[in-house]
């Protein structure tokens, strides 16, 4: 579906990239959408990383259900990797970015005290699939962005890297990575939530995906928002959520105006705050 994106050259190279950059860090910062945190994992991270100490950093929690988000917090916590639901554009959360960051690489710092060494900063890289929040997150530490070096044509570009406090710093270039494209829902929901672009997937997927969730999931919405009664099917649903509005050309059903306002509804959190996948059990 959305592979048209990727070039395997790209891919390769970022890869590369990657591998070359983490081994100058201690730990991996993974930022995945709170919205869908699984969907909006790399594939290959694991192998990439192998065993070193990671933190999950759920992004735009303000977007996302509470409830699951704090059920999906404990549900990624193992003794090698921490998780934090943040909201990066109106939190202040470097204080818990430092502490987590501590107890993550806990081993590493009593290694360097029982050698007698006073403890270095922590190295992190940041990464993830576009779109999850990587550039906000770094750019709220990289408050000396001017007086970086290395972007200039003849200048080798060096890595550069970031304070947050005085015990960690941050790579300043992420990691991209790609998600699980061979998954037809990891596409639709990507999409559904503007992650991708909409010219590779078809609205009425994407309002159909949507509206089946919703029936399920939170069923109450199609009283409480659009004022219809839910029908058999999702397609009958969205009818009636057309008739109710009036999306009618012709005196027949608009479905492209009613398949693109209901996508638009979700989008604008006119349904509340929706998590698109639960962990599993
Ligand atoms: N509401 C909300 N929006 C966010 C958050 N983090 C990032 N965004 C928005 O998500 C979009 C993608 O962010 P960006 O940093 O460019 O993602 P990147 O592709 O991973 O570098 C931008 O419009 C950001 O403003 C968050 O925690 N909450
Ligand atoms: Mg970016």
């Amino acid at each position: 579906m959305a592979n048209v994106q990727w070039f395997p050259g790209h891919m390769t190279k970022a890869k590369r990239q990657m591998e070359e950059n983490l081994k100058k860090v201690d730990f991996v910062i993974e930022i995945r959408d709170a919205r869908m945190p699984d969907a909006s994992k790399n594939p290959m991270l694991d192998q990439l990383i192998q065993n070193k100490p990671r933190l999950i950093l759920l992004s735009k929690k303000d977007k996302a259900d509470k409830e699951l988000t704090k059920q999906w917090v404990n549900a990624l916590e193992t003794e090698n990797q921490k998780v934090l639901a943040l909201d990066f554009i109106h939190e202040n959360f470097s204080k818990q970015l430092i502490k987590a960051s501590n107890e993550l690489c806990i081993n590493l710092i009593e290694k360097q005290k029982r050698r007698g060494m006073k403890p270095r900063a922590l190295r992190a890289m940041v990464c993830g699939i576009p779109n999850v929040g990587k550039s906000t997150f770094i750019n709220t530490f990289a408050k000396r962005k001017a007086a970086q070096t290395g972007d200039r044509p003849g200048v080798t570009k060096s890595l550069q890297w970031i304070k947050v406090g005085q015990t960690l710093e941050l790579l300043d270039t992420p990691g991209v990575l790609w998600p699980k494209f061979e998954d037809q829902q990891v596409g639709l929901k990507l999409a559904l939530l503007g992650s991708i672009k909409d010219q590779v997937v078809n609205m009425d997927d994407l309002a159909l995906f949507a509206c089946e969730y919703l029936m399920s999931e939170k069923p109450e919405i199609f009283d409480s928002v659009y004022h219809v009664e839910i029908a058999n099917t999702p397609y009958e649903t969205l009818q009636n959520i057309a008739i109710k509005r009036g999306y009618l050309l012709k005196g027949e059903i608009d479905e492209n105006r009613l398949m693109l306002s209901f996508v638009k509804d979700i989008r604008e959190n006119k349904c509340g705050l929706i998590t698109w996948e639960k962990p599993h059990a």
